[in-house]
């Protein structure tokens, strides 16, 4: 479907793909990709048919993060205007949409992250990456610090020591170590990812979607949560779904010795996670 200019959308099998499309330069981040991103994942959170996200680049690279032309074409008069303009209005809703989204989104890594690519796959709630991929922060190579997140993000997934040090030497981290340090949950061959990726995303789309959502709820929020706090919203959130017809049938499916068949209306059109003002359009 030709509705964007810089992302390919599109959706099968309850599975919608968001494809970066600005391939001759590494699928780096303008204005146009970040206000059409944040479109394609509020289409994508509305969207009663689909059941899970994937986020990859086309050609070579994942992303290269900000668009480093459009810094020189844009208005320097006022650089420290137009960067945090930029990530308030730009950057920081894609972040919280896609932590916010009440369905996986899953980052198929498939080349070069660097910048805010990396923040973007770092927002992601699951990361494949390509055996041949790889992650750079690339920031402190401008003289900036990491955005887009990766603050939050990095620092969470490997500790705070490999956190600073990746952001201070901005070094490659190939495929072997982002998985040994828990950058990435899986490293497949390059020419396969796309169908991992799917699969694993079609398998998400095939569960209970309103524990899906709840479950990415309940462990977002448990990250910041005292155990008694985590325990108290564990004990609200079940109790939701205690009563619902994908428990009935999942316990059912189990007596029956079967495969569940969950229904797949939950999540959809308009429902969204609470505190997240950007995915309620
Ligand atoms: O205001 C705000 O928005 C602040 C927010 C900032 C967020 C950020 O993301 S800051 C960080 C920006 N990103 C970078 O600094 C990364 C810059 N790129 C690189 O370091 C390297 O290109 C890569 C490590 C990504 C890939 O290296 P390599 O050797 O595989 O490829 P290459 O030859 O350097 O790049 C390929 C092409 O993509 C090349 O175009 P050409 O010469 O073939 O026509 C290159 O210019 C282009 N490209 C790569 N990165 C960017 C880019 N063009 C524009 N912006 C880029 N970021």
């Amino acid at each position: 479907m030709a509705d964007y200019e810089t992302l390919l959308w599109e959706r099968s099998q309850g599975v919608a793909t968001i494809t970066l499309n600005r391939p001759d330069v590494f699928n780096a981040l303008n204005p146009t990709l970040l206000e059409e991103l944040r479109q394609a994942l509020r289409r994508a959170a509305a969207d009663r048919a689909t059941g899970a996200i994937v986020i990859t680049g086309a050609g070579r690279a994942f992303s290269a993060g900000q668009d480093l032309r459009n810094f020189q074409e844009g208005d320097v008069s006022d650089p420290a205007g137009q960067v945090s303009q930029a990530l308030e209005r730009q950057y920081s809703p894609v972040v919280r949409l896609i932590r916010n989204l009440p369905k996986p989104v899953i980052a198929a890594v498939n080349g070069v992250a660097a910048g805010a690519g990396m923040s973007l796959a770092l927002a992601c709630d699951i990361r494949l990456l390509a055996d041949t991929a790889s992650f750079t922060l690339a920031f402190s190579r401008i003289g900036l610090i990491p955005d887009a997140g990766s603050n939050f993000s990095l620092p969470r997934l490997v500790g705070l020591s490999r956190a600073l040090e990746l952001a201070w030497t901005s070094r490659r981290v190939g495929a072997d170590e982002a998985l040994r340090i828990g950058l990435v949950n899986r490293v497949v061959p390059a020419a396969d990812l796309g169908a991992e990726a799917a699969e694993l995303a079609r398998s998400l789309a095939r569960g209970a979607r309103e524990a899906i959502a709840l479950t990415k709820q309940a462990m977002t929020a448990g990250a910041q949560l005292s155990l008694d706090e985590t325990l108290a919203l564990e004990a609200e959130l079940q109790a939701r779904l205690a009563g619902s017809p994908d428990f009935l049938e999942g316990l059912a499916a189990f007596l029956e010795k079967r495969e569940p068949r969950f229904g797949q209306g939950a999540n959809g059109a308009g429902e969204v996670l609470p505190a997240a003002p950007e995915a309620a359009g």
